[in-house]
């Protein structure tokens, strides 16, 4: 199956391990299209020259032709919401994965009825359990 990975980037890089990690499990049965979310040289600082409308659109692009969205929310990212909110409207399904100890989610994702599959989780081991569980 396809999966668009969504996670922090313009947010904050500080979860990129977990990113990676998540990442490599779903690659081993699935192809994640989003492999560069998990990439430790993709840097904030590095990104001032890119196209956005590019991104936007690509991205957009991936998320209609995924089987799967596969979202990290725990470092609060405006583009991550985004990719929720576009998924809720064409109605993709959503697997959320947020750490517990790190932050709140967003009402807005929360109060969301479409938002059923929210995984709260401690450490990388399990979000990769739960992932374990979930896609069987
Ligand atoms: O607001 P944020 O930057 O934290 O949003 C992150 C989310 O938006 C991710 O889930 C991505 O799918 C998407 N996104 C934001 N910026 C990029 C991006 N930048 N490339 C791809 N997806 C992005 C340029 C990176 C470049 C080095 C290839």
């Amino acid at each position: 199956m396809k999966i668009y990975f969504a996670g922090s980037i313009r947010g904050g890089r500080e979860d990129v391990g977990v990113y990676r990690k998540i990442i490599d499990y779903l690659n081993i049965d699935n192809k994640v299209l989003t492999e560069h979310i998990g990439d430790y040289k993709l840097s904030v600082e590095g990104q001032g020259q890119l196209d956005n409308d590019y991104i936007r659109n690509r991205d957009v692009d991936w998320l209609n032709k995924s089987d799967l969205v596969v979202a990290e929310t725990s470092n609060p990212s405006l583009g991550v919401g985004y990719e929720l909110a576009y998924a809720e409207k064409i109605k993709k399904p959503v697997l959320i994965l947020h750490n517990k100890n790190k932050s709140q989610l967003s009402a807005m994702i929360e109060g969301s009825k479409y938002f059923r599959n929210i995984n709260y989780y401690s450490d990388v081991t399990e979000a990769i359990s739960i992932l374990k569980s979930k896609l069987k």
